[in-house]
């Protein structure tokens, strides 16, 4: 019984947590959680640079707007194909010149993980317009901004930690520009599943997910972790259809990415 005792206070010890960094609804406490997460952050092993782009992160005013701002819309299909890509047979025509730039890339990939580049396509104009629109606030001030806020900082911490980590390894620049949530790259991965998933798509041994065939290639591993199977069907009721949904919870954004690749491959 003692020892049984010990055990359970040693893992009660574990498991305390460590004096936590404390949220903030405004600008005025970041400054101070900056300096408690350090201490987090060193404790998760983050070395000099991601201490040093931690340090060196402002408060985004911006990310906050944006994140204030979102309005939970809920669009129709066909709506949503509209605004997000015009319409299919347009986009499919542009989808399908990407593929021939490098069919060689596309079907090393597919063979390797198994998704075809129509799906991979599909998700680089749904979600930077092919690399057009990749943010423009610096990825590590909004991840850390919304790992602060109040509202989402269990879910944004890890992905706060990861950019920091990130920086470390020379994946991500201190000051590089993404997506209002520190969403980054083509296909504009959070930090967390960007470090867990990124793959060197372009052969230089880097991954950088600012470069197309990297992100594209991460994206691909990132669904085959996640349960693609080569080869299946992936439209609703197909067994590929469900693991869309591990990229993006919206019902129609997977719907559109699938009618999207069908157009493309038809
Ligand atoms: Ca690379």
């Amino acid at each position: 019984m003692r020892r049984f005792l010990t055990a359970l206070c040693l893992s009660l010890f574990a498991a305390a947590p460590a004096i936590s960094a404390t949220c903030g609804n405004t600008s005025s406490g970041f400054g101070a959680w900056k300096s408690a997460f350090a201490a987090e952050a060193q404790r998760a092993g983050i070395g000099q640079r991601g201490l040093q782009a931690l340090a060196a992160a402002s408060y985004s005013q911006k990310t906050i707007n944006a994140d204030r701002n979102q309005k939970g819309v809920k669009y129709a299909f066909n709506d949503f194909v509209r605004i997000r890509l015009g319409s299919l047979d347009a986009f499919a025509a542009s989808a399908r010149k990407r593929i021939a730039r490098n069919p060689a890339f596309f079907a090393a990939v597919e063979s390797r993980y198994g998704v075809p580049g129509s799906i991979l396509v599909s998700i680089h104009g749904m979600e930077t317009g092919f690399g057009r629109t990749m943010g423009s606030v610096p990825v590590v001030s909004s991840i850390l901004t919304v790992a602060y806020d109040c509202r989402r900082s269990d879910f944004f911490i890890p992905h706060a930690l990861a950019a920091l980590q990130m920086v470390d390894r020379g994946m991500l620049s201190p000051n590089q520009l993404g997506a209002f949530h520190g969403e980054l790259g083509h296909t504009q991965f959070l930090p967390g599943n960007a470090l867990r998933y990124g793959v060197d798509g372009s052969g230089d041994g880097r991954v950088d997910f600012y470069n197309e065939w990297d992100a594209l290639a991460s994206t691909a591993n990132f669904l085959r972790q996640k349960g693609w199977r080569a080869g299946a069907g992936f439209e609703p009721g197909q067994p590929n259809f469900p693991v869309l949904n591990e990229w993006n919870a919206a019902t129609v954004y997977q719907q559109a990415i699938a009618a999207a690749a069908a157009r493309i491959d038809r």
